[in-house]
């Protein structure tokens, strides 16, 4: 029995966040969405960490809300579903969209219902072979929610995102990769490399900028062309003034590899 649903490790530059429930495929109860709003609030005002990775223990990566903790044995909600979805998991995908820095999703095996939106919500999700994705929620009645319905017509086109949260079947992660829902699937077993490595790489990059592209990124979801090019204008004079810039321009003037502080 796991006694630590989320577990947290900071070192060379990198917060490894890992949902840890894997006898219930680390779905969430309360306790465990709370821990993980203060694992992302640390990873986030910690300046060691320069990048974020989640993954989840055992052979899922989660599979959403821990049913047993939402439905009594009498088939009664034991909890408000909107309370619930304000305290736990919108906060969740709004502090991985906030975070100024990149987090990774090394999504590790089965991804189901809000399990499955909080790797979407993500900057950079990458999948081992043996990793699903499954909008679970219509199975039970329910419709898909932190982020779900925001997150999948945008990065898959609507046609594609209505079928899978009207038809709840799993998604493997090579069509994932296929249809754009994620950036990439890696061979089963070598998630280590092919997803915490990217996290790892990006922790030696310029973290500020990274965090600059994320945030432009985001603002264009709801920007006219004009007002993205604005955005863009100001934004790069905000990165021109970091010491990663400076270091960048010298390093390439030297014909050296730059080392990035991410300030
Ligand atoms: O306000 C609100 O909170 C609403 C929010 C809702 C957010 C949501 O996420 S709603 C969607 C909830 N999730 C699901 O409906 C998914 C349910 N799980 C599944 O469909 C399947 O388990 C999977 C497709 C994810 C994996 O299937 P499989 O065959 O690999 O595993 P399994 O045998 O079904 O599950 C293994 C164990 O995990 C099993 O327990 P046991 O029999 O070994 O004691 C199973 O009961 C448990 N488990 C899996 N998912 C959940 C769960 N227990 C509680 N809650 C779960 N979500």
């Amino acid at each position: 029995m796991a006694t630590t649903s989320i577990l947290y490790d900071a070192a060379g530059g990198v917060a490894r966040i890992t949902l840890n429930r894997p006898e219930v495929l680390n779905s969430f109860d309360t306790p465990m969405a709370l821990r993980l709003q203060e694992a992302l609030a640390e990873a986030s005002k910690d300046e060691a960490v320069r990048a974020v990775y989640l993954t989840g223990a055992g052979r899922a990566f989660c599979a959403g809300q821990d049913l047993a903790e939402a439905v009594g044995r009498d088939g009664q909600d034991t909890i408000n579903f909107t309370d619930h979805l304000r305290r736990t998991y919108n906060p969740i995908v709004q502090a991985i969209r906030a975070l100024p820095k990149p987090v990774v999703c090394g999504v590790n095996g089965v991804a189901a219902g809000a399990g499955a939106n909080i790797a979407l919500a993500c900057d950079i999700v990458v999948a081992s072979a043996e990793a699903s994705f499954l909008q679970a929620f219509i199975n039970i009645g329910l419709v898909p929610d932190s982020g779900g319905t925001f997150f999948l017509p945008r990065l898959v086109g609507v046609a594609r995102a209505t079928a899978m949260m009207m038809l709840g079947q799993k998604i493997g992660a090579q069509q994932a990769q296929e249809i754009g829902l994620i950036y990439k699937v890696v061979p089963a077993g070598t998630l280590e490399e092919g997803g915490f490595g990217i996290a790892r790489q990006l922790a030696a990059m310029p973290t500020k900028a990274l965090g600059l592209i994320k945030k432009l990124v985001h603002d264009s979801l709801k920007n006219t062309l004009e007002q993205q090019l604005e955005s863009e204008a100001a934004v790069q004079q905000e990165a021109s003034g970091t010491a990663d810039f400076a270091e960048g321009v010298r390093a390439f003037l030297a014909k050296r590899k730059p080392n990035f502080a991410g300030k």
